[in-house]
């Protein structure tokens, strides 16, 4: 088998790069471990910044985002007794967030797939890059008992943080930047109307929770537990009782429970792989960078890698620039490490770290305290959540 793009990993970043390509007419072929199926049951984000729904609708895969996204112009910070609304359009250039969940995202890329008859290997095993640093690279993989090769000539690694593409760029000039964080987040999805029109984010003495959704019939809430915490711990009632404890009383008043209908555990963490290209494989999203979720911003960042990736594409296609493949890593990094920066502040402050009153607690309270109350501060906070600029491969 023969293509321009092998694509390893069928989640966001994969299918929309596919996409993309696909749409400008160049070939490529996606290899994915897992089925469909289990693709589609992963819950994970639910808010994209103006960039991520722009690039969607550029890719022809926004009609139902466009039907049944919620455009929300600002959300809550609950801190100390008091809600601050940071309003998103005033503070940020009329700006807005949508909120529309990543499990919607990838069905809508799916069936645009599907439409265009464009090659999936899904369930695909032992998918392995080869001669990366040549212009004759290839994929291996087994599927139903059969092994196969896919002769390419660049190699897309969307395979997230547990897959196979960042361990073929040479271990002597790769390097990881990472923070671990002793937190995970316990997570319910309930149909249930939100408690709230925009999104919560609640620090508490028992630490920190989250109000967000997926329509107006469908809740999603989160709520800081340790991070060798297990979902089985916790049935529904235990979720809400400590969910209302966290939250303002007026909230937690009003709060409609019911059964979950998901709940797990994710663990927090940031991490940065550097570089993210190597001859003729780039990285792109959680294959190459891992952000807690506290900003709202895994996701947005993959399909930022996506729009650089498209772009050099198009470049190398359609004006013969190979060159500019150089320039990748570069040009993702720079706008990567101020998203990283933003969900690590977002994640130092709004969560709860030490069992007693200590400097460090103190300092939080001073520094929250000072963003919220000033203009400057909530500026801040409002231009990142709705996103950075993308960053430009050439000037
Ligand atoms: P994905 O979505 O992880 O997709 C990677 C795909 O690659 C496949 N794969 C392989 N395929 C072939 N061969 C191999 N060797 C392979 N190894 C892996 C996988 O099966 C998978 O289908 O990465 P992508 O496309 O870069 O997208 C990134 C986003 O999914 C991610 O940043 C966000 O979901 C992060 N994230 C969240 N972000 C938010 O903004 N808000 C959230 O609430 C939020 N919750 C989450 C999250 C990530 C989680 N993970 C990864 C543990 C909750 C969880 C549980
Ligand atoms: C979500 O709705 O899943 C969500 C929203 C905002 C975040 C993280 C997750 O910061």
């Amino acid at each position: 088998m023969k293509t321009q793009v092998a694509i390893i990993g069928a989640g966001p970043s994969g299918l929309l790069l596919g996409q993309l390509l696909a749409n400008a007419g160049i070939d490529n072929v996606i290899l994915e471990r897992r089925s469909a199926d289990y693709v589609l049951g992963r819950i994970r984000a639910g808010v994209l910044e103006q960039g991520t729904v722009d690039l969607l609708r550029e890719a022809g895969v926004s009609d139902n985002l466009d039907a049944r996204g919620l455009i929300h112009t600002g959300f809550d910070i609950a801190f100390a007794g008091e809600r601050v609304r940071i309003d998103l359009p005033e503070l940020a250039d009329g700006k807005h967030v949508t909120v529309y969940g990543q499990t919607e995202v990838t069905r809508d890329l799916m069936n645009a797939r599907e439409g265009i008859g464009a090659t999936t290997w899904y369930e695909a095993d032992n998918v392995q890059p080869h001669a990366i640093d040549t212009d004759a690279p290839y994929v291996t993989f087994e599927h139903a008992g059969h092994e196969y090769r896919l002769d390419c000539a660049y190699i897309a690694g969307c395979d997230g943080s547990h897959g196979v593409s960042r361990g073929c760029i040479p271990a002597d000039r790769l390097k990881i930047f990472e923070r671990k964080y002793p937190l995970g987040w316990l997570g319910v999805m309930a149909d249930t109307p939100p408690v709230a029109d925009e999104l919560i984010y609640a620090t508490h003495e028992r630490g920190f929770a989250l109000c967000s959704m997926r329509s107006p019939t469908r809740s999603r809430y989160y709520i800081q537990v340790a991070d060798t915490e297990s979902p089985d711990n916790w049935s529904d009632d235990e979720f809400w009782a400590e969910l209302k404890r966290r939250l303002p009383q007026n909230v937690a008043d009003t709060l409609v429970t019911g059964d979950s209908i998901d709940k797990s555990v994710a663990p927090l963490s940031s991490s940065v792989t550097e570089p993210m290209q190597h001859g003729r494989l780039i990285l792109l999203g959680d294959a190459a960078h891992i952000v807690p979720p506290t900003g709202a911003k895994g996701l947005n960042l993959a399909i930022a890698d996506v729009n650089t990736a498209y772009r050099l594409f198009r470049r190398i296609y359609d004006d013969s620039r190979a060159d500019l493949i150089a320039r990748y890593s570069a040009t993702c990094l720079s706008r990567i490490w101020k998203t990283e920066r933003f969900s690590w502040w977002m994640t130092t402050n709004l969560h709860k770290f030490s069992a007693t009153e200590d400097f460090d607690t103190r300092i939080q309270q001073a520094e929250l305290g000072y963003y919220l109350n000033s203009k400057a501060g909530r500026t801040t906070i409002a231009e990142n959540y709705v996103g950075l600029p993308f960053a430009k491969l050439e000037p």
